[in-house]
């Protein structure tokens, strides 16, 4: 097909759109991810399943290639906007049709730290996932958790640092929570490029998530077992 012959998203059968938005999202073409989405649910699609299987396993496929070094970082972005593009038409559809709650989490990248392209995508996979997130951006010293906290009541705090400098802030803010006694109402979840399991257990996180698809699993696995907990209460 030349460059000026433009694909017709319409004219192709919904598991051929999926598979092209796929490698739309793959290819960070926001706007004809955002088409995709208008699409399918002009077919009568429901949000969620637009949600989970247009975007969120286009998303998937482009956290393997990333995490193989097949995508690099700018690619990632151009995906992750083109997710974010999609999510923002589902966003207040998935609020109407009740796309199942999981959970509610707080997240936030710690202070003197301002990467945050992990953290959103964490935040965005935990949305899709079916997670309410409340994204408190970069630069968070502990006051900020503690008010998103208050405000927010999540059951899940998640921190992010990609620094070696900024990483050991995340222990401040546990200290601080155990200090106001607060502590054990939230699962503390971590991640960051320079984290490693050790290092969360020690500075007393609940979890170490290695990327957002694991953050989706460990978040899934303790809602599990407070869910258990409370039943046998
Ligand atoms: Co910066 N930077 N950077 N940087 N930067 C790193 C982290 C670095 C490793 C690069 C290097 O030297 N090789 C290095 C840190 C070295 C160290 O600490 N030992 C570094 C440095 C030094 C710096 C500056 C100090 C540079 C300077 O100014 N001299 C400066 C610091 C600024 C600051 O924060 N105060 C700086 C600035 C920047 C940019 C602004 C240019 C940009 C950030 C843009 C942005 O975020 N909006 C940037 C970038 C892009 C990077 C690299 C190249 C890429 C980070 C990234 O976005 N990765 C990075 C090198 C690298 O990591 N390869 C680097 C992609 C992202 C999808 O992965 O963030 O790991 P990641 O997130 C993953 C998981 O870690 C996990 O899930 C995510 C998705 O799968 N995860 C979580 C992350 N957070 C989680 C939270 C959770 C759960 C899982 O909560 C539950």
């Amino acid at each position: 097909m030349s460059d000026e012959e433009e694909l017709d998203l319409n004219s192709l059968d919904d598991e051929e759109l999926v598979q092209q938005m796929h490698d739309d999202l793959y290819d960070g073409l926001k706007e004809e991810v955002e088409e995709g989405v208008n699409i399918l649910l002009s077919r009568g699609w429901l949000p969620y399943r637009v949600l989970t299987e247009a975007l969120v396993e286009g998303m998937r496929i482009v956290g393997v290639d990333f995490r193989d070094g097949i995508l690099f970082v700018p690619e990632v972005l151009l995906a992750a906007n083109s997710m974010k593009a999609g999510m923002t038409i589902l966003r207040p559809l998935l609020a109407e049709t009740g796309a199942p709650r999981l959970g509610k989490m707080v997240i936030g990248t710690v202070k003197g730290d301002i990467h945050d392209i992990g953290k959103n995508l964490v935040a965005m996979m935990m949305e899709g996932a079916g997670f309410e997130v409340i994204n408190i951006g970069i630069n968070n010293p502990v006051e900020n958790y503690l008010e998103a906290i208050e405000e927010h009541d999540p059951d899940i705090l998640g921190m992010s640092a990609l620094l070696t400098t900024t990483m050991p802030y995340m222990k401040v803010v546990i200290d601080t929570m155990k200090e106001k006694g607060i502590r054990d109402d939230y699962v503390v979840l971590v991640g960051g490029a320079p984290l490693n399991e050790e290092f969360a257990t020690a500075i007393g996180a609940d979890a170490y998530c290695r990327d957002a698809a694991v953050a989706v699993e460990t978040a899934k696995e303790f809602m599990v077992r407070k869910h258990n907990q409370m039943a046998a209460v």
